[in-house]
């Protein structure tokens, strides 16, 4: 049995949900990415990498981060490391999400970006299954957006599980997007979409909530409405408690609404979201989950139990992972 509650959760199996890729780059991967690089751009060098969690390094580290996975094979070795460290975590079932990006002065295109991603995804691997989630940006124009669910159709059979709605909160509108992800929903694709995560989004919420969306990231602010609304569909939640304690959007963790899902018994998924940035494996949110409110080991294994069926996958996999959880289970009470 392991002794320590942060050893049980690294232990503990686990599926992760809400991840975007470049967010999740560890210091280890970002050094490596400056040393294939720092030839040719020697400024990179001078970065100061941070080890640990810095309450204003979100927004200058994702900056530079864009600038070391700016290549095909910078891509393929950053979505490798960040799948092999989420295995280490003990992630069995991951979904990474990612925007496909192009760089004109490296030549690499959304389609080679995406090309570079999914082929380390399809790499073939034993401890941990990936699947794909294409992101559509907020800042996107409609026909960007219709471009994601282009290549999402393009691709659609080598991983691509889901299509997200991500980016700037206070940037763009839902229905702006919309035409994109009806399309993408009559195609077959569950949606999952950030959701309420600061309270100017309130507005649009009914929007959103129109389409049905399969999962909602974050939800941290909701009105009777909206709560209503996710309750009687049963939508599941990606909760990601240290992401909002650095944006601020969560003041204290004790506060934090996943609360009330809790309390509600109403699904949701621990997940990390910027691993990288955030300095917060799967892990680690288990462990404050647990510790901020008070849960048994048992309880943080049945949360993972029921994560499995939120996946965007079918029934023959979540009966695999529950079989794979069971046993886990069976050897470790
Ligand atoms: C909304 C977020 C996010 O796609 O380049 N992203 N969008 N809310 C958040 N909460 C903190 N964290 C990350 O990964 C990085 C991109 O994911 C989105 C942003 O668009 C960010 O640029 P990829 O792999």
């Amino acid at each position: 049995m392991a002794s320590s509650l942060a050893e049980f959760c690294v232990q503990l199996p686990k599926v992760e949900l809400h991840a975007h890729l470049n967010g999740s780059l560890s210091p280890a991967t970002m050094r490596e990415l400056v040393e294939r690089k720092k030839a040719e751009k020697p400024e990179l060098a001078e970065f100061r990498i941070p080890d640990s969690l810095e309450m204003d390094s979100f927004f200058p580290l994702f900056k530079f981060i864009y600038k070391l996975t700016d290549d095909e094979e910078s891509v393929r070795i950053a979505t490798r490391k960040t799948i092999d460290e989420f295995a280490k975590d003990g992630v069995k079932y991951l979904e990474l999400r990612s925007t496909p990006r192009k760089n004109d002065e490296t030549g690499m295109t959304k389609i080679s970006y995406l090309e570079a991603v999914l082929s380390v995804i399809e790499e073939p691997r034993t401890d941990i299954i990936v699947k794909f989630i294409i992101s559509i940006d907020r800042r996107n124009t409609l026909e960007e957006a219709q471009e994601v669910v282009d290549l999402a159709l393009a691709f659609q059979s080598r991983g691509i599980v889901g299509i997200d709605l991500c980016g700037d909160v206070k940037v763009g509108l839902f229905n702006n997007l919309r035409p994109a992800f009806e399309r993408a929903k009559e195609n077959g694709f569950p949606l999952t979409i950030h959701f309420n995560e600061v309270i100017e989004n309130l507005g649009e919420a009914p929007d959103v909530l129109s389409i049905k969306p399969d999962r909602l990231g974050h939800a941290t602010f909701l009105d009777d409405y909206c709560r209503q609304v996710i309750y009687k569909e049963n939508i599941p939640v990606e909760i990601c408690m240290t992401s909002n304690l650095v944006c601020k959007t969560t003041s204290v963790l004790k506060e934090h609404h996943i609360k009330e899902l809790l309390n509600d018994n109403h699904p949701f998924i621990l997940c990390t979201d910027d691993k990288g940035v955030f300095f917060s494996e799967a892990s680690n949110e288990y462990r404050l989950a647990g510790e901020t409110f008070d849960l048994s080991r048992n309880e943080l294994f049945e949360i993972s139990y029921r994560s499995i069926n939120a996946i965007f996958n079918n029934e023959e996999l979540k009966t695999g992972l529950k079989k794979v959880w069971l046993d886990w289970k069976k050897e470790h009470a």
